[in-house]
């Protein structure tokens, strides 16, 4: 259909404004480029034939995505709210201004820099500010110069204390992210990176084993934070124990910012009022545009808010919007429902599952993600189980399990999470009959045979009668919780 026939064909008082304004975006898009027009009508398709349970996606509102798709992409702002290098930055200061505010307001947090485009990026700022106040401040008020009329010989000095500094973080397979330290990450390239692991038998954070490491290593930045660890964590704790060794304690949130920022994780379990500075995405459980955003406490403000030049190059305005209104989404009474839902949902889903014999990792989650071992539960890779589920209409990510023994690629995991559902409007219920299509389907797929008669680690076999009666299961779920409702195209 195209918005003409739409326009035409639908009642006036049925014209829904969502749906126009969809179809003229596709009708500008297909003015230039009609496959990538189509694209975006497959991926709309797509993520509503499809029941997404990627731990790290969700659902941003309409709102978010119209605040982001316009003509603030074409302004360069290089700098910070009322100090650009750029001039006519009027718009684009309040924009920024009042995104950073509402970030404030939402966590607490001294100071809010919302320029970052992702995750990784808002790492590298923290990094770069951490070694700027704790490195370069010191070493510039000994000599009683600055960086502009620091010589070339000091300069090199300067770059040698740098390479010395150290990085405590999480190991990748224990959960932890790439930009903690991992070897073919620019954290590892830019620090003497050391990780810590969790417990070989319980998969829980070890506390005294991570004390004790931090006391051997002394790092300059005691990093805490995951991608893949389904349990909550006392950053009370991790900020006396970066305290104990003279550390700046760092927390990386991109993945349970919503459940920071819904209430979630409160007291001890936030760690906003603890750590000096905090990273996150705003797209995951929060539920913005795809991006990033430091908080800092006011100590590390002047090297924050200097993202750029630091690390980063002009910030992308449309995003800061969409950022702006993601916030103020998140203020509400509504965002804290559905915060909480989303953990009720991921305990149901691992709940069930477990009740089926699944091996958890942990065995259990407290927050919007658990680990599926299918190595043990059903003698597949993730890489055999992610595509099994996903012909069968599920779309998830494998991942590594602690001390996986089928590496980053294959993996012995399937990563669940529920952000995603639960913004459908999903509840127990329904996570019980996804762990059952899960389920199903990975109890009858089985890895094929290679040439030499071993087992494959790519390639499987399944039952295609059970995947088909998933597909249609899930068609079901999805037709009762629709993915935008107000975009009424077929
Ligand atoms: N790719 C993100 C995730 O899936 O967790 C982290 O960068």
């Amino acid at each position: 259909m195209s918005l003409l026939k739409y326009l035409n064909e639908t009642p006036k008082e049925n014209l829904n404004i969502s749906t126009i304004a969809f179809f003229a975006n596709l009708e500008k898009v297909k003015e230039i480029s009609p496959s990538i027009a189509k694209n975006i009508l497959n991926e709309l398709q797509d993520q509503r034939k499809n029941l997404k349970l990627i731990a790290s996606e969700n659902f941003s509102s309409l709102s978010v995505q119209s605040a982001m798709g316009n003509l603030l992409t074409d302004k360069y702002a290089e700098g910070y709210p009322y100090n650009r290098f750029y001039a006519g930055c009027d718009n684009v200061d309040k924009i920024e201004e009042e995104a950073a505010n509402l970030a404030q307001e939402l966590f607490g947090a001294d100071y809010a820099y919302v320029q970052p485009h992702s995750g990784a990026d808002a790492n590298m700022v923290a990094f770069l500010s951490i070694l700027m106040a704790k490195i370069q401040k010191p070493f510039l008020e000994e000599l009683e110069t600055d960086l502009i009329n620091l010589t070339a010989e000091d300069f090199l000095k300067l770059r040698e204390k740098y390479g010395k500094q150290k990085l405590l973080a999480m190991d990748l397979y224990s959960g932890g992210h790439l930009t903690h330290g991992y070897r073919f990450n620019n954290s590892a390239i830019m620090f003497d990176a050391y990780n810590y692991t969790v417990d070989k038998e319980t998969k829980l954070l070890d506390i005294d084993n991570l004390r004790k490491m931090a006391h051997e290593i002394k790092p300059l930045i005691f990093l805490v934070g995951y991608s893949a660890y389904s349990r909550k964590i006392n950053f009370a704790k991790m900020r006396e124990i970066a305290d104990e060794v003279g550390a700046v304690l760092m927390v990386d949130m991109a993945h349970f910012a919503g459940l920071v920022a819904g209430g979630v994780f409160t007291g001890e379990y936030n760690p906003v009022p603890y750590a000096h500075v905090v990273t996150t995405t705003t797209h995951k459980t929060l539920r913005g545009p795809r991006g990033g955003m430091v908080l800092c406490k006011k100590e590390f403000k002047e090297y924050v808010e200097k993202g750029c030049p630091s690390f980063l190059g002009g910030p992308l305005p449309h995003v800061m919007a969409a950022k702006a209104l993601a916030f103020k989404e998140a203020l509400s009474d509504d965002f804290k429902k559905y915060a909480h839902n989303i953990v009720k949902n991921s305990q149901a889903l691992a709940d069930s599952l477990m009740e089926k014999g699944v091996h958890i990792v942990t065995g259990g989650t407290d927050n919007h993600l658990l680990l599926v071992d299918v190595s043990k539960s059903y003698g597949l890779t993730g890489r055999q189980a992610e595509n099994a589920v996903r012909e069968g209409g599920i779309t998830l990510n494998r991942n590594g399990l602690p001390f996986d023994i089928n590496g980053p690629w294959y993996t012995s995991g399937l990563r669940l999470g529920t952000p995603a559902v639960t913004s459908l409007g999903m509840g127990v219920d329904e996570m019980k009959e996804i762990a059952s299509i899960i389920d199903n389907i990975l109890k009858n797929t089985k890895p094929a045979k290679t040439s030499s008669g071993k087992a494959s680690k790519a390639k499987f076999e399944t039952d295609l009668n059970i995947i088909k009666s998933s597909k249609k299961q899930v068609a079901d779920l999805l037709l009762k919780f629709p993915l935008y409702p107000e975009i009424q195209i077929d």
